[in-house]
């Protein structure tokens, strides 16, 4: 039986996919509003299968948050804290080689992002890069959100550019996707107040494509945000794309109250449900048609959801992790790692193929592919 036959409500959606034709904001409104899983599944796996077959991608990486001092404090956030906090920390250049040496061969990747510190001026973060590339000479080093680029520009007083050649030329191999949240002034005007706006986040990452970094990008969902929202938010990324192309991987991330000050003021909102992390992860594989890959976060959505993502429009599962601060902060009750034994066998489960990627992409190991 067909999912979508020619009677049913998305059967225009359904020609547009399967001729690769982009679809349009009301498209994807349309989309977003819909309680048909199974046809948002369809579609976008079939979109999935299209750009990837069964390839799941994962990475071997770690992750390093130098420093939970913030000054932006924004209200979703349970990270962030101010400096006088006890929980306040900043770690010294020691206590990153530390990191550096505990880090085992097979790591491909070290996620290096923090909070806005106005206490560290942009030589400890070169530092930093070059501690680690002298350690751990051929990991890659994925760092420092827009946003952090963005405060860092303040407190040097230096162009983004320029805070961006000197970290360069210091070890980064290409930025995160984080501190997207939600382009819309409304909403992130509330979650995320004093925060550098949607269109300097979209602003930076493009000097950053154009200086020749790849980046990932994000949006965080399941708060006080609109499905209008949403699918603005989908377009502007799709749009710098289409400028750029500098994007690799987008990644859903659905908003943890605990231990937030959004929740305090906002005593309504929830954790996110499977049904609405589906729904999502679907709808963007829709939208975002020139962005290879949609990276399902297991740490943020629990590995049961990111088994089941693969089917809904994922085809990367990430990763070994080791040290996940954010989401611990808000609540997340996952692990903070996970042996890559254990992600190969989540994918195979699903009837999908593992291959191991570094951050650009490249296939580090196929052995699992043929096994
Ligand atoms: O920007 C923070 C989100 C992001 C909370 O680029 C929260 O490969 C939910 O960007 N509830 C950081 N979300 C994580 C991130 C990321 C993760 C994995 C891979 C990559 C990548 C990037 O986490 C923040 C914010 O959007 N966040 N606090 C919270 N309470």
């Amino acid at each position: 039986m067909e999912v979508i036959g020619k009677n049913h409500p998305f059967a225009d959606i359904w020609k547009k996919v399967q001729a690769g034709i982009r679809l349009t904001k009301e498209d994807g409104l349309r989309l977003m509003k819909s309680n048909d899983i199974i046809a948002l599944g369809h579609m976008a796996n079939y979109v999935r299968e299209k750009k990837h077959g069964h390839y799941v991608f994962f990475n071997t990486n770690r992750h390093i948050n130098p420093t939970n001092i913030c000054q932006t404090l924004c209200a979703f956030c349970a990270f962030g804290v101010r400096m006088k906090d006890p929980k306040a920390y900043t770690m010294s250049m020691e206590e990153i080689e530390h990191r550096a040496d505990m880090v085992p061969s097979g790591v491909t990747e070290i996620h290096i992002v923090g909070g806005n510190n106005p206490q560290l001026k942009i030589d400890y973060y070169e530092e930093l890069l070059r501690r680690l590339k002298k350690k751990l000479p051929h990991v890659h080093l994925k760092a420092f959100t827009a946003v952090e680029l963005d405060h860092f520009s303040r407190v040097n007083k230096m162009p983004v550019d320029e805070i961006l050649r000197r970290l360069i030329d210091a070890g980064l191999d290409s930025m995160p996707g984080g501190g997207a949240e939600i382009f819309a002034e409304q909403p992130r005007s509330i979650i995320a107040d004093h925060k550098t706006s949607g269109e300097r986040w979209l602003e930076i990452h493009e000097i950053a494509h154009k200086m020749g970094l790849r980046s990932n990008c994000t949006m965080l969902y399941n708060h006080i945000e609109t499905e209008e929202d949403r699918i603005d938010h989908l377009i502007g990324l799709r749009d710098l794309q289409d400028r750029t192309g500098g994007f690799q991987t987008f990644i859903p991330l659905s908003w943890h109250p605990e231990n937030t000050e959004l929740i305090k003021q906002y005593p309504d909102l929830n954790w996110s449900t499977g049904f609405l992390d589906l729904k999502v992860l679907a709808v963007a594989r829709l939208m975002l048609d020139n962005i290879d890959h949609i990276k399902t976060y297991w740490i943020q959505v629990g590995t049961k959801m990111a088994q089941t993502a693969l089917w809904f429009g994922a085809d990367d599962l990430d990763g070994t992790v080791v040290e996940e601060k954010i989401y611990h902060a808000a609540g997340a009750e996952t692990e903070q790692e996970m042996a890559k034994s254990e992600l190969i066998r989540l994918i195979r489960e699903a009837g999908r193929i593992p291959v191991e990627r570094d951050t650009l992409y490249n296939i580090v190991n196929t052995e699992f592919a043929i096994a």
